[in-house]
């Protein structure tokens, strides 16, 4: 039986535990640029214990950021930067991975805490966005994307394949594919965002076809012995919910033929009239379904913050990884944390020697 302090293989890349740090955006970059934040926010995660740290939301064109503050990985000086990134979460110990997406008709936005909503028209921060069809988000995204054309389809796969390129070159050791949450992925195959006529639309096969492609793309310039993962909102909690799943099987076995290694099990976020039931660990269950129909290894996110249920959740073999975010944010040493509270009081294989040495001999409380 697994447990929450077992290490984890996929490929040729092992990890200290089943803890991951998930991506989280920290809307403060310009030009798509790290900057000192960055520095110190991923050093602290890397030393903090988590077996993974997945670098935020890192857009392969400059449309596809969500905020006029998201990261970039569209040219070299970004990749340079981010290089470092990888290089100072390696050094605490964990696994550097990358999440790289393009936000769709999601672009174009305020930072969350300068309103959460599309900038207003005329706003000069502003920019143009993209979608599969000319069809809103709504709410507080009201901005009308342009729908694709071919060439644009061609184009964006092919920033993802750029993208990853960098991202393999800076020294990540596992890449994930944003194709979650509303974005461009999640919206070519999401019935609310999709309405086209072409190959690209209509029934499961078009509405998968963008990122099926975009996936063995990418797979072709990412190395082989390296996880390549896509997180994707199996589940939208929009009263269409058995279609959805069904669907998401289908999509986690053909992402799984297609050379995908894990799927982060997350929600869809496609349309503002979702109803989410939140509560600890609520998407287990799916994650676990998914992993069962798919035969793809999974990790899941969402309300897991707690060390028993983190340890419940691996233990159950629910999933193989638990994604932990905000808890994370309120202290970069949860792992540390998690193995003195489930008793596993062997603090030198979470931290490196220069903590471990002192940690053994004192008592957090
Ligand atoms: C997120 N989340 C997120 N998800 C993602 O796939 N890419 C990203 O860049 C971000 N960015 C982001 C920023 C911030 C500030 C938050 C709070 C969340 C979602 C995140 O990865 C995670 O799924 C959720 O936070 C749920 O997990 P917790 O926080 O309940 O452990
Ligand atoms: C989704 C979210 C919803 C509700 C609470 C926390 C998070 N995220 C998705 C993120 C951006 C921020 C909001 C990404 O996937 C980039």
């Amino acid at each position: 039986m697994s447990s929450l302090f077992s290490s984890f293989n996929l490929k040729d890349v092992t990890l200290r535990n089943r803890i991951a740090v998930a991506p989280m955006c920290q809307y403060i970059a310009h030009d798509g640029l790290v900057n000192d934040w960055h520095g110190a926010h991923y050093a602290s995660l890397g030393r903090g214990g988590a077996g993974l740290v997945v670098v935020e939301a890192t857009a392969v064109a400059p449309e596809g950021r969500i905020t006029p503050g998201c990261l970039g990985l569209w040219n070299d000086v970004q990749a340079a930067g981010l290089a470092k990134i990888a290089s100072a979460i390696k050094a605490g110990g964990a696994v550097p991975g990358i999440q790289i997406g393009h936000a769709g008709r999601k672009a174009s936005a305020n930072r969350p805490w300068e309103g959460d909503d599309h900038m207003a028209e005329g706003d000069p921060r502003g920019w143009a966005t993209l979608s599969p069809s000319a069809v809103a988000f709504g709410a507080n995204l009201p901005k009308v994307p342009n729908a694709m054309t071919l060439d644009d389809i061609v184009r964006v796969r092919n920033d993802f394949v750029a993208a990853a390129r960098r991202a393999r070159d800076a020294g990540f050791e596992w890449l994930e594919l944003h194709f979650a949450h509303g974005y461009l992925g999640q919206s070519f195959f999401s019935v609310h965002a999709n309405q086209r006529t072409d190959e690209y639309g209509g029934d499961y096969t078009g509405r998968s076809r963008f990122l099926l492609e975009t996936l063995a793309a990418v797979r072709e310039v990412w190395p082989e012995h390296l996880p390549l993962t896509a997180r994707f909102g199996v589940i939208e909690f929009d009263g269409r919910d058995e279609e959805t799943l069904a669907e998401s099987i289908q999509l986690a076995i053909d992402f799984r033929k297609a050379g995908l290694d894990m799927l982060s099990v997350s929600i869809g976020f496609s349309t503002p009239d979702s109803n989410i039931p939140w509560a600890p660990a609520f998407l287990a269950p799916f994650a676990e379904q998914v992993r069962n129909a798919s035969g793809l290894p999974v990790a899941s996110a969402w309300g897991i913050d707690v060390p028993e249920t983190a340890n419940r959740v691996i233990s159950k073999n629910q999933m193989d990884l638990v994604m932990i975010g905000r808890a994370h944010l309120a202290n970069p040493h949860w792992t540390y944390q998690a193995a003195k509270a489930l008793g596993k009081e062997q603090p030198s294989w979470v931290l490196p020697a220069p903590y471990a040495h002192w940690l053994e001999r004192y008592t957090v409380n």
